[in-house]
């Protein structure tokens, strides 16, 4: 019928669905492999839209198709349920955040049944149901107890509007990303995850994933990590007993050093400044503390410092080197103070030209004087006004500098990482609470595990949990204060809760057992199932939740929990949906709203669209996309399913060659495709295939033919991993059993993936003087015999005789006649 319907199906397949329960990995099955398909999980934020459409209908494809290949999949759907925007609901509406989350995730809830990723539903979790804490805090105790988890003081970024921390990637350009309010920095005591511990694991583990993950993520994980070699050089301060030590990547250019700068907000900086500089120093640090990190590592900048009134002496040649205070130099990285070798580092330079300070060229690269053109000379060369080390390349140079050092003990060799230790508490209601007492007199004790979940304290709500500049938490008295676990005096429960991100850095251990309570996961499960085979999700989270992801697992398997040192073997991350050619914004009116699409096209033109736009990779612009080309293809499929004249079970065998051929060309090549994500080349071969289907169907052998079942039925299943409900449909029209999920991928016969024939050169004494069409089983002696029927090799023989003649069978005759 012309007139299939996709949106029609949707209703009767996802009630049959939901009994079949088709998509439940098995536990209990040993003898299938497993496959574990991952998609990030969802923020509970409104209903589902365009971006989750596309990462959904992709992240499906791998799933499926390992189902009808015969695996026992995980295919897990759960929710990332804490976070700022439920809280902020809750203050406007004068509600708990838990009424606004738990309803969106009901409306997604629905909105994925009827979407119909193949979801095992009996796995479901949230992170924000204390079932599940519970676990996020027995993990953050088993980090304390190995020094992973700790307090310390340090400047951190704080929204005066959010009244909570920020991570730095959390301020643009100096603002609150959320709010846009001016960032300040604060000094608090905060809680830490020691990350910088897993620095060197968390890049050589990168080895398992190359090739695997798209090289654009590992790049950026390596350089968020940042690992960079130098050395450590200690600086006598004049009337100070403590050296100052700083990292350099340049050690070959130390004597082109010329002054010293020290990070304006280090405690460092307020101890070497002199007593005549202090008001100064004071003005200009408060000046720095408004600035955020990006500011001040721009380059653009026009830079700016104070003098310390103070001199630093270089250790290799006794000069006397003034100390700065600039806040292009960074408290938190190295030892927030650094030499300046203006010649060779562009910052430096810039700041020795506005502050009138000496340049000095030690590496001869044949550029202009820095001095004159204002641009730093940081490439190669060999090493010139530098005593011992002169003449030699910078790798000597390096080697040589480090050894000089080592041996007066006035510096080493020293590996540097940007990585930072990653900050989690937040001073925010709606999150897991963080499960340590404070006591007086025992200090940080932690709640014994038989004591979790520490829920979060009951009848706070609306205006209570407003911001205030410490943790709302703080206001449940009854719940803050409590006996000391240790010693029975008198406590405080720990008032912060952690960052979402480490909710969500082991979600998808939990799936493999969610209702275990023996521990946050079943060991055993864990084993069989992981690590997750293949990632689906947006490239947004290519640093953070992935980096934090991996270090759990790296914490995990040191605890011997996992066997295994990466989680995800391979990751993919979808596109973006525009709309004429840009991100879509309420601003600019160019939203696209998955419901109104679904209720205009039905789920499988929608998912059917998205896969065929292109690579999963690539940006979906919905301008360029046609839904209704789509829901004519579907049509097409359906009318197909519904001509078939020959009984289910028919023998294909004897069926249309030519037309059983393109089905073993389809399957086969469609197999490739989807095994290598190219989800729109494999719907391209579905579409000619049908195409030539219908050909047979009108101008060839005809829809009794049982090659025509062979190809419906063939199309059904190829099409069960992008549009399931018209799969189901054509399926049943075709007078099979639901559901098609578990048909079982078609095998392409080798038989009929064979060409039909193939081309045989025949050469006379080395040259070519025939081509003949074979068929590619040809016997050698059948192929000889017809060689030397050729009229053109009987030419180029003239009547010589033969001396031999070397077969090849199919593809090559030589001919050898006697001379
Ligand atoms: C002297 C020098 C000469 C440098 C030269 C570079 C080029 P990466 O590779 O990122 O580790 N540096 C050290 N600590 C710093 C801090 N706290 N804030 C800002 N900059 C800092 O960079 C290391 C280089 O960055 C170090 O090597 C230091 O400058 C600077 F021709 O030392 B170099
Ligand atoms: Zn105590």
């Amino acid at each position: 019928d012309e007139h299939y319907d996709p949106r029609a199906v949707q209703d009767k397949w996802q009630a049959r669905w939901a009994a079949l329960e088709p998509f439940a990995a098995d536990e209990k099955d040993e003898t299938r492999e497993r496959r574990y398909a991952l998609d990030m999980f969802p923020y509970p934020s409104g209903d589902l839209h365009m971006g989750h459409a596309e990462a959904f209908a992709i992240g499906d494809v791998p799933a499926r198709y390992w189902l009808q290949r015969g695996y026992n999949v995980l295919h897990p759907i759960g929710w990332d349920s804490f976070g700022l925007p439920a809280e902020n609901a809750a203050i406007k509406r004068d509600s708990h955040p838990a009424e606004w989350t738990y309803a969106n995730i009901d409306t997604q809830a629905a909105s994925f049944q009827r979407y119909a990723p193949s979801f095992d539903w009996t796995r479901r979790l949230h992170t924000s149901d204390p079932e599940y804490y519970k676990w996020t805090q027995w993990l953050f105790l088993r980090f304390y107890e190995r020094g992973l988890a700790y307090r310390k003081g340090g400047h951190v970024n704080w929204c005066p509007k959010d009244q909570t921390v920020l991570a730095n990637e959390q301020v643009v350009g100096g603002h609150c990303e959320r709010c846009g309010a001016l960032v300040e920095k604060r000094v608090l005591t905060q809680w830490y995850f020691k990350i910088t511990d897993y620095a060197d694991r968390l890049l050589d583990d990168m080895a398992q994933l190359e090739g695997k993950w798209p090289d654009r993520v590992l790049l950026m994980q390596r350089n968020w990590i940042g690992r960079s070699t130098g050395a450590d050089v200690d600086f006598v301060i004049e009337g100070r007993d403590e050296p100052v030590t700083v990292y350099t990547t340049r050690p070959d250019t130390l004597y082109g050093a010329t002054f010293m700068v020290v990070a304006a907000d280090a405690a460092l900086a307020d101890e070497v400044c002199a007593p005549d500089q202090r008001a100064a120093f004071e003005a200009y640090r408060d000046e720095v503390s408004r600035e955020s990190e990006i500011e001040r590592l721009s380059t653009e900048r026009e830079k700016t410092g104070v003098f310390l009134g103070r001199y630093a002496i270089n250790p290799v040649n006794g000069e006397r080197l003034p100390i700065w205070a600039s806040d292009y130099v960074l408290a938190e990285y190295g030892h927030g103070a650094i030499m300046a070798v203006p010649a060779h580092d562009q910052r430096d330079l810039d700041f020795a030209l506005k502050f009138g300070l000496p340049v000095r060229v030690v590496v001869e690269t044949g550029l202009a004087d820095p001095a004159e053109t204002g641009v730093a000379t940081p490439g190669d060369g060999a090493v010139v006004n530098s005593g011992p080390i002169d003449g030699l390349t910078k790798p000597d140079a390096i080697a040589r500098i480090i050894e000089i050092l080592d041996r007066r003990g006035t510096g080493r060799a020293a590996v540097n990482f940007r990585l930072r230790d990653w900050l989690v508490s937040r001073q925010r209601f709606w999150g897991c609470p963080i499960p340590i007492i404070h006591c007086e007199a025992c200090g940080e004790v932690p709640v014994p595990d038989d004591q979790l979940p520490v829920t979060l304290p009951e009848g706070l709500r609306g205006a209570d949990l407003a911001p205030k500049g410490t943790s709302p938490l703080a206001a449940a008295s009854d719940w803050v204060n409590v006996e000391c676990p240790k010693c029975g005096g008198p406590a405080r429960r720990d008032t912060d809760t952690m960052d979402t991100f480490v909710d969500s850095s082991w979600y998808f251990f939990r799936y493999c057992s969610p209702g275990y309570d023996g521990g946050p996961f079943d060991v055993e499960r864990v084993r069989r199932w992981m690590p997750v085979d293949q990632y689906t999700g947006g490239v947004e989270h290519a640093i953070l939740h992935l980096l934090y992801s991996r270090f759990f697992t790296k914490v995990l398997y040191d605890m011997g929990m996992v066997e295994f040192t990466e989680p995800f073997r391979r990751l993919l991350n979808q596109g973006q949906v525009i709309n004429e050619g840009k991100a879509m914004s309420k601003t600019l009116g160019n939203g696209v709203d998955l419901g109104e699409q679904i209720a205009e096209f039905g789920v499988d033109v929608i998912r059917l669209a998205i896969l065929f736009s292109g690579p999963p990779e690539d940006d979906i612009d919905w301008a360029d996309v046609s839904p209704h080309g789509m829901s004519k293809f579907l049509s097409r499929v359906h009318r197909i399913a519904s001509e078939v004249a020959s009984a289910p079970g028919v023998d294909f065998a004897s069926g249309d060659v030519g037309l059983r051929r393109a089905v073993a060309r389809t399957v086969d090549e469609a197999t490739t495709q989807v095994e290598n994500e190219r989800f729109n080349v494999a719907i391209a071969r579905i579409m000619e295939l049908v195409s030539t289907t219908r050909k047979a169907i009108d101008s060839g052998p005809g829809a009794a033919d049982p090659a025509v079942r062979e190809a419906a039925e063939a199309i059904a299943v190829m099409l069960s991993l992008i549009a399931p409900y018209t799969a189901e449909e054509i399926w049943e029209v075709l007078g099979r059993t639901a559901p098609v999920i578990r048909a079982g991928w078609p095998a392409a016969d080798p038989a009929l993936l064979v060409e039909e024939s193939v081309t045989c050169v025949v050469q006379v004494a080395g040259k070519v003087r025939d081509r003949l069409d074979v068929p590619p089983g040809i016997a050698g002696d059948e192929l000889e015999r017809l060689a030397l029927a050729s009229a053109r090799v009987q030419d180029a023989l003239g009547g010589a005789e033969i001396a031999k003649v070397v077969v090849r069978a199919p593809k090559i005759v030589n001919i050898v006649p006697k001379r």
